[in-house]
């Protein structure tokens, strides 16, 4: 194995193939000798970690300390860690690599043994579960704000992740909000930044920096779950599909597993150079930010199959020719043709979906046997499921979906799992979702978002809606008659945690929903989220305007939470 060499600039630098030639660990160089630094600081009021970490502005987090304040709080947050591995990476962001510097400095002052760093700074969210999990590291830290736009003037994030590879749970993100409260000093080294550049490893204060490949483990790890032999077969076919990277980190995945290993022609994958700004927009994948490649699949010129990825490479967006599927229907027909792909012929032990996630996975949940299980929105809370063998397949309708094989959802999982679909079953992907509904009902469902509301007023709308829900049942309104209301909560079967206020529902006699809840995510006033659902069993009414028929409850929801009035917005910003 050849390792970079470090560069000169590097204090106390070692080979650290020299030392595993040894059969060493580099504890023999003595700490304290490595010119910790122990640097004097004041709390932040606001390092309360969301729904997937702690996302701000850039600007926030560029101000003095404010990063190093939130790593030592994760740090002081975490046990027993001396000596071993964290897993550093993001989606290559603005500020990525210097939050990345920070971070090696910050473990090696803190005594971790070693980081492993994809190259550049570079990992995205489900190949760092993927490392932290099969190089059994202590946990990682993953930099990202996901779908939110990037550049000196967006957004940036911070996430913690625990040694099975997944967000942490509330207990920990709850510890380190706390900390963040009284924290007074953090520690550092006293030393330039490390070359991300270059692959190998060297030693910086006692612990050890290995630059890995961002992407082989992952793609190694895709390639046990799949059928690569026969979507090789399906692309030299003739097959023919766009990935759209979106300027953000699946690029350089997509292109070596989709490109070079599995034969899809060059080209396939666009906007495949992870750029800082993203290129200038929302590396988000849904209907509004990857128009571009829906009016390319809704167009004579479609190729067989669409998809695209998000900044951070969890998300996916599925468009066949002439047909978007839902997230929600993805993961239903996914988790009901899973035992197609090799990894997962066993067959599943359960699925998982988050609250907001339309029911259509349920029913293949009841007619293969299985438990299906209802969280609360965000993927920390699939983790325990996942651990204990109760599910194998989790989704969200935020076009997140994954499975046992990492603690994160996984874009282009989804996508080759989609591509081991097609290549078993040789039809298209219209075929394949009309068959589906036919076989269990179809569950049209939409979100419609309110960004960036005034957060006073999404509280009051919450409020109030909230006020009024045990009033609810027997009402009956333009959508129905209403069966039941709550304010969610979830308790977790296995460890007995309970998480309340998850999410406003108002449940109908036929099975149609209204959700309602304020994102987590957002940086900016609050984004308020609407989800409707309703079930239509009659394969002869499968062929409406999704709006269309939800245009009922998208009028009764106004009706219970005055969303024109208090928001003050004649229509939602976005549409999914
Ligand atoms: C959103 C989505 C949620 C997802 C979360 C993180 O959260 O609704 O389903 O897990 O983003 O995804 P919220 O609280 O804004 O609704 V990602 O790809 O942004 O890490
Ligand atoms: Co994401």
């Amino acid at each position: 194995q050849v390792w970079g060499e470090p560069p000169a600039r590097h204090y106390h630098a070692l080979y650290l193939a020299l030392l595993a030639a040894r059969g060493q660990k580099p504890t023999s160089i003595r700490k304290g000798a490595m010119s910790v630094v122990t640097v004097a600081t004041k709390p932040f009021a606001d390092q309360k970690p969301g729904t997937s970490g702690l996302r701000k502005k850039v600007p926030v987090f560029q101000q003095p300390h404010y990063v190093e304040n939130f790593i030592q709080s994760i740090f002081d947050s975490l046990e027993d860690y001396a000596g071993t591995s964290l897993v550093v990476g993001g989606d290559g962001r603005y500020y990525n690599r210097e939050v990345v510097q920070t971070v090696i400095r910050m473990a090696a002052a803190n005594g971790f043994g070693r980081v492993l760093v994809g190259r550049g700074g570079l990992l995205s969210t489900p190949a760092a579960s993927c490392v932290i999990r099969g190089r059994e590291a202590f946990g990682g830290i993953i930099l990202s704000a996901s779908h939110n736009p990037g550049g000196p003037d967006g957004d940036f994030g911070i996430k913690y992740n625990i040694g099975n590879g997944g967000p942490a749970p509330e207990k920990i993100t709850d510890a380190i909000f706390e900390r963040t409260k009284t924290i007074s000093e953090y520690r550092t080294l006293d030393l330039s930044n490390v070359d991300l550049d270059r692959l190998g490893a060297i030693e910086i204060g006692g612990m050890a920096v290995e630059v890995i490949d961002p992407v082989a483990d992952y793609q190694a790890l895709m390639a046990s779950l799949f059928d690569f032999t026969a979507i090789r077969a399906m692309f030299a076919s003739g097959f023919t599909m766009r990935f759209d990277a979106m300027h953000a980190v699946t690029g350089p995945y997509a292109r070596a597993i989709l490109e070079e290993e599995l034969g899809a022609p060059a080209g396939t994958v666009v906007n495949g150079t992870p750029l800082p700004d993203f290129g200038g927009h929302h590396p988000d994948p849904n209907l509004v930010h990857a128009k571009e490649l829906y009016d390319l699949m809704m167009s004579d010129a479609a190729p067989d199959f669409g998809a695209a990825s998000d900044g951070d490479g969890d998300r996916n967006l599925i468009i066949g020719r002439g047909v978007f599927v839902t997230p929600s229907d993805s993961l239903a027909i996914l988790a009901a043709n899973a035992h197609l792909a090799p990894g997962y012929r066993q067959g599943l032990k359960g699925i998982a979906r988050s609250m907001p996630t339309s029911g259509a996975a349920d029913r293949v949940a009841a007619k293969l046997g299985v438990a299906c299980y209802e969280t609360p929105t965000g993927w920390k809370f699939f983790g325990n499921l996942l651990d204990a063998g109760l599910a194998t397949i989790c989704g969200e309708e935020s076009a997140g979906t994954g499975s046992d094989h990492v603690r994160e959802k996984d874009g282009l999982w989804a996508v080759l799992l989609w591509l081991n679909v097609l290549a078993a079953r040789k039809q298209p992907v219209l075929e394949i979702v009309r068959e589906h509904w036919a076989t269990y009902g179809r569950n049209y469902y939409s979100r419609h978002d309110y960004e960036e509301v005034d957060a006073k007023a999404a509280n009051g709308l919450m409020d109030h809606l909230r006020a009024r829900l045990d009033s609810l049942p027997g009402t009956r309104l333009p959508a129905g008659t209403v069966q039941a209301a709550d304010d969610f909560a979830y308790s977790d079967p296995v460890d007995g945690s309970v998480s309340a206020n998850q999410g406003l529902r108002v449940l109908f006699t036929d099975g149609s929903r209204i959700v309602l809840r304020i994102s987590g995510t957002g940086t900016a006033g609050a984004t308020l989220r609407l989800y409707l659902e309703r079930y239509e069993p009659d394969p002869a009414r499968h062929g409406q305007d999704t709006q269309a028929a939800l245009a009922d409850l998208v009028e009764t929801a106004d009706r219970l939470a005055e969303l024109k009035a208090r928001t003050g917005r004649q229509a939602p910003t976005v549409i999914t």
